[in-house]
C-alpha cells in the first residue's frame, strides 16, 4: 500500500483525458488499492487516477460514514441521468475551495469491478455527485470549470498564492 501525490489544480495534467483500461491485472488492484488508501487519508468521498497523474479510466469512491462502502469503477460509463440538482462541491485537487454546481440528480452507471466482472449502479444524493465529478476528472475536466471565468481566476491565484507560501 502506498499514499499517492494528489494533482493540484492549476496543473494542466489535470485536464488530460483518460485512456480505457485494457487488462486488470495485478498492477491495476495494485493502483486502486492506493487510491482507496490515498483517498481515505486525505481524508475524501472520491479520487479519480487523473488527479493521482495515472491517465487510465479508474475511480475509487465511499460516500459511507465507516469507510465500509468502498467502490471501484473501471472504464466507467453514464448510461442513463436524471434531474437536476445544485450542490455545493470540494476536490482534493482543489483545496479549501467549495462552490455549487449543477449536476444531475440521478444516474445509473455502468463499469467493471477489480474482478473485471461488469455491473451497473444507480445513485442518487452525495453519491450520484460524486460519480459525476469523477467522471469528470477522467475526462480532464476539474469541477471549477463550471464556474465563471472569473471565478475560475479568483480560484487560480488564490491556489498559486497559497502554493508560493507552503514552499
Ligand atoms: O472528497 C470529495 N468530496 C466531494 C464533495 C462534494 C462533491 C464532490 C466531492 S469529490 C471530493 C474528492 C475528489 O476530489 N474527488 O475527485
Ligand atoms: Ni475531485
Amino acid at each position: 500500500m502506498a499514499l499517492l501525490p494528489i494533482l493540484h489544480y492549476p496543473d494542466a495534467r489535470l485536464h488530460t483525458r483518460a485512456r480505457p483500461v485494457v487488462k486488470i491485472d495485478e498492477r491495476v488492484r495494485q493502483l486502486v488499492a492506493d487510491m482507496a488508501e490515498t483517498m481515505y487519508a486525505a481524508p475524501g468521498v472520491g479520487l479519480a487516477a487523473t488527479q493521482v497523474n495515472v491517465h487510465e479510466r479508474i475511480v475509487v469512491i465511499d460516500v459511507s460514514e465507516d469507510k465500509t462502502g468502498l467502490i471501484a469503477l473501471i472504464n466507467p460509463e453514464i448510461i442513463e441521468l436524471r434531474g437536476e440538482k445544485i450542490c455545493e462541491e470540494g476536490c482534493l485537487s482543489v483545496p479549501g475551495i467549495y462552490e455549487e454546481v449543477k449536476r444531475a440528480e440521478w444516474v445509473k452507471v455502468r463499469a467493471l469491478n477489480t474482478s473485471e466482472e461488469a455491473f451497473e449502479l444507480e445513485a442518487q444524493g452525495l453519491l450520484a455527485v460524486c460519480i459525476q465529478h469523477e467522471l469528470d476528472h477522467l475526462d480532464g475536466k476539474v469541477f471549477v470549470e463550471y464556474l465563471s471565468l472569473l471565478k475560475q481566476n479568483r480560484i487560480k491565484s488564490k491556489l498559486a498564492k497559497r502554493a508560493r507560501i507552503t514552499v
